[in-house]
């Protein structure tokens, strides 16, 4: 089934945040930023601004009615900064006028005065400081102090990734309309309306109950909208409550990169032990998270590093810390993968390391080491694996010992172009890390012309969640699509929701709504039984229409709706769903906290211009583990998308801040982002046969969102392969992203690198 939305896509018919039809006497809102990193507040001189015309109020922290806080986990971030500021973007007041010009125009006339303080940018220095946002942690499986004699090779070193934009299509925004007595309706672009309801409760004082957050849907959220959309919603839930007018306000692309936080960037320290016969034997990690000033969700991102240290990976002994380090940033936060991605490069560059310098492929050492079923990951779950079933379906279907041999007789014939390889395995845990997030709601009215209304927690940004919500209600009740319609989000319809996050959407959700109607179809079929004079067992409901002991009847769904309303039978259900099975004690850092894994194989090909240092990549070959896929369409097109932005994070986007903590990359002209000639020449998709071990998916179709960004690392590894080949010697640091800059310059380093002048040569004569 094709997503709903497509048609309302194609057409520009879809509403977002700022489609909204205006109501009279809407204001708009803009936020004066911290133009510095870290300072303590001397002066705030709002009088030029208040003058600007069109201008309604300023506000400060000391408007706020409320407590001027919303941090969720950590209660360490401030809405509108109160004596210090902490990053170079931090909201400090919000100028309130009649139009968005004479907003921003008032907030450049605004003043301040900051005594500056220590600028700290690096999550190493901050934890030298001892500035860390929780205390750390450490997962650990065996013994790695006593296991390291059991190793012939031993390797360390270090790894660092980089941070990146969301750069959802749709900037962050909200828009706060008054209501009777106190009450506010907000429309906000967020995965989590019941985050931005404790949030606005919070600032406002309100009781949740007075507070309708409605999401229709989002032009993206890859996670910077599972925490961050807070401020935005309580900036104009805030001004609203005040003023008694419409509030909205609809971020500036410029504003919304400088002001808010992006995916963590790490810094890592590896050792690798391996045997004779290159098992792994221990691994240790100690991963410096870059969190920004403020907890946000750093402290969930830090624990799905250590879930995920070992990604597909057996390691008998394991220790892994990690530090979230407090920096002069703005608080980073989710971004799909949520922490997982950054601990996969750390042990995929120790195993690169160590095959390097043993002269080997790293692929020998990765399948001799993938996870089986049985074997224990270090945070006590057992795997049931396929890692092994995807690589080696991968192998066979994709040739991989034929691409090696064209590629090696490609680079024997190139001097100038070279080709890499590396393979990708991906194992990823499904389930929020927070065993009590793992809960969900649904709410099903079927009305009596047989329509039925769905609502649920789950928030469409573009991820086709509501597609296939309506495919569940369609399929229990077995009626066609066009009968169901998803609802928007609302927090008066469901009630403390978990944001759409953690993949775990449409099986949270929809197993919700499986509930739901399932619920409804037993009391339609006591009503036909009653009916027909026979037990509910022998009723089926089929294609619309009433089977009694297999036989087609003449009711139709609309008669049967239409008897029980008559017969007072409710046709509404209010379901709830908490995955079984999860627990996680943090104190001793095991449990069995995932519902499932998710798993797959990516084979990776690039080619590497030795003269510029650009590159291609030539295909990406995936074996994924989809489980029964409810929508192929939708989650190959999650696989599609996820590589690209995988492949984004990995080679070009470049978050850059200065010492001072200002962001550089603040604009799509200093932000590289994948376009249509970086994505890959091919991507291939390889569904898995289905397994016995995916029943707590939704449909036993397991989620799609977030694993397969985590196949974009293979490329960081191919073109380290293509940069050996021009130049065995080549020191390349584990530093993602790989820029062509950084290309360059590692093609050219001390080694071995091809003349200079015969590749001129070469150039000149075959152009
Ligand atoms: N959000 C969250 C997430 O709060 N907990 C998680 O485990 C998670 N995982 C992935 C993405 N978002
Ligand atoms: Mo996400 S990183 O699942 O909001």
């Amino acid at each position: 089934m094709k997503n709903i939305d497509s048609i309302t896509h194609l057409r520009g018919e879809s509403i977002y945040l700022d489609d909204i039809p205006l109501l009279q006497g809407t204001l708009f809102a803009a936020a004066f930023p911290s133009p510095m990193a870290h300072g303590v507040i001397k002066q705030l001189d709002l009088s030029e601004a208040e003058r600007m015309p069109g201008v309604v109020r300023i506000f400060t922290h000391k408007d706020i009615p409320g407590i001027n806080q919303i941090g969720g986990i950590v209660p360490d971030e401030p809405l509108l900064a109160e004596g210090h500021v902490d990053f170079c973007g931090m909201p400090v007041a919000l100028v309130v006028a009649e139009s968005r010009d004479a907003a921003r125009a008032a907030v450049k006339k605004i003043k301040i005065d900051i005594d500056p303080r220590p600028v700290v940018t690096d999550p190493r220095e901050a934890q030298a400081n001892d500035q860390l946002i929780v205390p750390p942690r450490t997962f650990r499986l065996g013994d790695t102090s006593a296991a390291w004699q059991q190793c012939t090779h031993i390797f360390q070193g270090r790894a660092d990734t980089n941070g990146q934009e969301h750069l959802y299509i749709e900037t962050q925004g909200a828009y706060a309309i008054p209501q009777e007595n106190n009450a506010l309706k907000i429309y906000s672009s967020t995965q989590g309306p019941t985050a931005v309801q404790r949030a606005v409760s919070k600032v406002t004082g309100l009781p949740m109950h007075q507070l309708d957050i409605d999401t229709i849907r989002l032009g993206g959220g890859f996670g910077g909208k599972e925490d961050q959309a807070n401020t935005w919603a309580a900036l104009c839930a805030l001004a609203a409550y005040l003023l008694k007018r419409p509030v909205k306000y609809s971020l500036h692309r410029m504003e919304d990169m400088a002001m808010t936080g992006k995916r963590h960037p790490y810094s890592s320290d590896f050792k690798i032990g391996l045997d004779n016969d290159l098992k792994i034997i221990a691994y240790e990690a100690t991963f410096y998270q870059n969190a920004g000033a403020a907890a946000d969700l750093s402290p969930a991102v830090l624990e799905r590093t250590l879930f995920h240290c070992t990604n597909s990976y057996f390691i008998p002994h394991v220790r892994a810390t990690a530090y979230s380090c407090r920096t002069h940033l703005p608080p980073n936060t989710a971004f799909r993968g949520f922490g997982g991605p950054q601990g996969m490069f750390v042990i995929e560059a120790a195993i690169a390391k160590a095959a390097e310098a043993l002269g080997i492929d790293a692929s020998v050492i990765q399948q001799k080491n993938l996870t089986k079923t049985g074997d224990e990951f270090p945070y006590g779950q057992k795997a049931e694996s396929e890692a092994h079933a995807c690589w080696e379906n991968a192998e066979q279907l994709y040739a991989l010992a034929s691409i090696r041999d064209e590629q090696s007789a490609y680079n024997k014939a190139n001097k100038l172009l070279k080709k890499g390889l590396a393979v990708m395995p991906v194992c990823f845990g499904i389930s929020f890390t927070k065993t009590l997030m793992n809960q969900a709601r649904a709410l099903v009215h079927v009305y009596t012309d047989g329509s039925v209304a769905v609502s649920t927690g789950a928030v469409e940004m573009g991820q086709g969640v509501n597609t296939k919500m309506l495919q569940v209600a369609a399929q229990v009740f077995s009626i066609p699509p066009h009968r169901v319609k998803i609802q928007s989000t609302s927090t008066y319809r469901i009630a403390n929701t978990s944001p759409s996050a953690a993949s775990a959407t449409a099986d949270l959700n929809g197993k919700a709504v499986s509930m739901a109607c399932t619920e409804i179809v037993q009391r339609l079929k006591a009503v036909a039984a009653e009916e027909w004079q026979v037990q509910p067992g022998a009723v089926e409901l089929k294609e619309e229409c009433v089977y009694i002991n297999g036989t087609k009847t003449d009711w139709d769904w609309n008669r049967l709706v239409m008897t029980a309303y008559v017969k007072r039978v409710s046709l509404s259900e209010h379901a709830h769903y908490a995955t079984p099975e999860i627990n996680f004690d943090a104190s001793k850092e095991k449990g069995h906290p995932f519902a499932y894994h998710v798993y797959g194989t990516a084979i990776v090909e690039t080619t590497v211009d030795c003269l510029r240092g650009t590159y291609t990549t030539d295909a990406v070959k995936v074996v994924h583990d989809f489980g029964s896929s409810m929508n192929p369409a939708i989650d190959r097109g999650q696989i599609e998308g996820g590589i690209v932005q995988g492949i984004g994070w990995m080679t070009m986007e470049e978050v850059i801040y200065d010492k001072e903590g200002r962001l550089r990359s603040n604009a799509l002209s200093t932000y590289k982002v994948p376009d249509i000639y970086s994505v890959p020449n091919e991507i291939a998709i390889q569904f898995l046969r289905p397994t016995v071990n995916d029943n707590l998916a939704i449909f036993r179709s397991k989620a799609v969102g977030e694993p397969p960004l985590m196949y974009g690392i293979g490329v960081y590894f191919a073109l380290r392969n293509a940069i050996k080949a021009f130049n065995p010697g080549a020191e390349i640091p584990f530093d993602a992203p790989m820029t062509p800059e950084k290309l360059l310059m590692a093609l050219y380093t001390k080694g071995n690198p091809a003349k200079h002048e015969q590749t001129v040569n070469h150039l000149a004569t075959h152009p």
